[in-house]
């Protein structure tokens, strides 16, 4: 595999509106993410996502872009965001926007100007389609509930969204709208961007036949998921958007893809793929169900290292995947793959031990680094999130009492990682002197940055301790390219693999219960380089771990 310049770095997610409030309106800002570059440089961050900042309606909290060329004015102005990219580079911090080209917000001028004249040149920047004797003209499902087809007033004709029906789609099938795309991004990336993080993006290539299919819950709609998998793919899009943009300009581009054919992996992170690394989802969509949040399913820790193990296997020798526990549209990732009543310190360590030592790009979230939970909201009112709002309309539906649609929505709410970063002990956890957007998770008197940043045994140590290791001169090498083979793997709740480098060997081992354990040991001990507990109890032949135990040894193999 070729070397690339972001290999061996550390990336983080920011969602800016919960990261830091500077002027007190309860909303976080541009200037918020400048007064903290000196905390993520001291973690170790090398690459920052900025999720949304342009202007928007926030109906899909910036998912909904009505100017590409400006930011909101919630999150400061464009000076704030020269300032950020100058302030970052100081620092080595390569900054990375959200490209959202599926969609644009329907208050886009283009979107606009096309329903004032559907048939006109706008009109064609968009799916416009007649209905069919006084319905839609499919039956396809938005993915935050609904027909993904809206009425235009006045006519017979409708208009796609995929997702809210504020977030009209975009039509790549037209050469116009695929130039005006490529136009902005490339206006984006002059100023210094290093790249972006790219929503959505399998959503671009529709199924044009606009075709029935059958219907998957009681609605009489069907998941958007069938006509994709039917629509022969975004490939050729992906490949001109590359070629016309980030080729240009050598940018680091993140994928969000949830289904792609496995078959395409290559095209999408190999040597000359689409992108440079996609996320990894595959745990977090493991345990879904076609009825609704309400009927998702705990995966079970040998699930999760099953699930693991078999993305290192697939791509192996060709590419990254972007390695993730969470992000803003899934739950904490400490309350959603560790056992019910097991969410300690030592836990969060061990996911943490776990992730960074994965082959791939590690990509935190904002409050990962400090073990930030899921939050108990007292009630729907309490929940702001569109998704997570039709979700408990779904499950209400389906039979269940308001409690049960609540614990539902509590389990997997996209607002779970929304709620505002948990700075201090002070008031509103130091996120905001006003009013907090969202309501601040009530754990942040124990779980906060400051009390952590002073605690050597804290989540967030034991963060920088996994990314200092990661860019150590020594083992940079086994930790970034080394390879990876699971060991142990008849044992059950262990993750249990072996990163070999040139020179280098690493095991690494994380005991996933709260039993501890005792395994058979045969190589030669060269050096402890983490561990989540005060010891680590290795004789000849055995090896004892404690209860969620991790630790990353350097060993001899004979
Ligand atoms: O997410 C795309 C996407 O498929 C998600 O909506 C996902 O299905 C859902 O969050 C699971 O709960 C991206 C953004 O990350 C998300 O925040 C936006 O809402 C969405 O695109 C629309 O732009
Ligand atoms: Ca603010």
């Amino acid at each position: 595999m070729e070397k690339k310049w972001w290999h061996d770095k550390v990336a983080y997610q920011i969602y800016p509106k919960s990261f830091l409030d500077t002027n007190g309106d309860g909303i976080g800002d541009l200037r918020g993410i400048i007064n903290k570059l000196d905390y993520l440089k001291e973690l170790g961050i090398d690459i920052v996502w900025i999720s949304p900042v342009y202007c928007s309606p926030l109906v899909d909290q910036g998912y909904d872009i009505s100017d590409y060329y400006n930011i909101d004015p919630r999150f400061g102005t464009m000076e704030d965001m020269d300032e950020l990219l100058r302030e970052a580079k100081k620092r080595d911090i390569h900054i990375l926007m959200d490209l959202v080209v599926n969609h644009c917000s329907d208050q886009h001028e283009w979107f606009q100007k096309a329903l004032k004249d559907p048939d006109g040149e706008y009109g064609k920047y968009f799916y416009i389609r007649e209905g069919k004797d006084g319905n839609p003209p499919c039956n396809w499902r938005s993915y935050f509930g609904g027909s993904a087809w809206e009425p235009i007033p006045g006519t017979d004709k409708y208009y796609l969204h995929l997702f809210a029906k504020e977030q009209p789609d975009l039509n790549w099938e037209n050469p116009k709208v695929r130039r005006e795309i490529y136009k902005m991004i490339n206006w984006w990336l002059d100023k210094g961007l290093a790249g972006f993080r790219i929503d959505a993006i399998i959503n671009i290539k529709k199924d044009l036949r606009f075709r029935d299919f059958p219907a998957d819950r009681p609605d009489g709609l069907c998941s958007c998921f069938v006509m994709l998998a039917e629509s022969g793919g975004p490939g050729e899009f992906l490949r001109e958007l590359k070629k016309e943009t980030f080729d240009r300009y050598d940018a680091f581009t993140a994928g969000e893809l949830f289904n792609y054919k496995e078959e395409d992996l290559p095209d999408y992170i190999g040597a000359d793929g689409y992108f440079s690394t996609i996320f990894d989802f595959s745990s977090e969509t493991a345990g879904g169900s076609e009825k609704g949040w309400y009927d998702r399913r705990k995966i079970s820790p040998d699930e999760y290292r099953d699930i693991l193990y078999r993305v290192q296997h697939i791509t192996e020798g060709m590419g990254f995947m972007a390695n993730i526990i969470e992000n803003h549209d899934e739950p904490r990732g400490v309350s959603r793959y560790l056992p019910e009543g097991e969410c300690t310190e030592d836990a969060k360590k061990m996911l943490a031990t776990v992730m960074m030592m994965l082959r791939g790009l590690p990509f935190i979230y904002q409050g990962q680094e400090i073990g930030m939970t899921n939050c108990a909201f007292p009630s729907i009112e309490d929940i702001d999130d569109i998704n997570s709002r039709d979700e408990y309309q779904v499950a209400v539906q389906a039979g269940c009492s308001k409690e049960e649609a609540l614990k539902a929505i509590e389990r997997y709410s996209r607002d779970n990682c929304r709620t505002p970063f948990q700075w201090s002990a002070e008031e509103n956890a130091g996120f905001t002197s006003g009013k907090p957007w969202l309501m601040v998770n009530p754990n942040y008197t124990q779980i906060n940055a400051g009390q952590q940043m002073s605690e050597e045994d804290s989540v967030l140590s034991h963060y920088k301790r996994l990314i200092r290791l990661r860019k150590s001169e020594e083992y940079k090498e086994v930790v970034v390219y080394g390879s990876f083979r699971a060991v142990y793997t008849a044992e059950k709740n262990l993750i249990a693999f072996l990163r070999k480098g040139e020179e280098k060997t690493l095991l690494i081992l994380a005991n996933f219960q709260k039993e501890g354990r005792i395994l058979p040991w045969g190589s030669e001990l060269k050096k402890v380089l983490i561990n989540n507990k005060k010891q680590l109890d290795v004789q000849e032949d055995k090896i004892f771990l404690e209860g969620y135990q991790a630790v990353v040894l350097e060993i001899c193999l004979e």
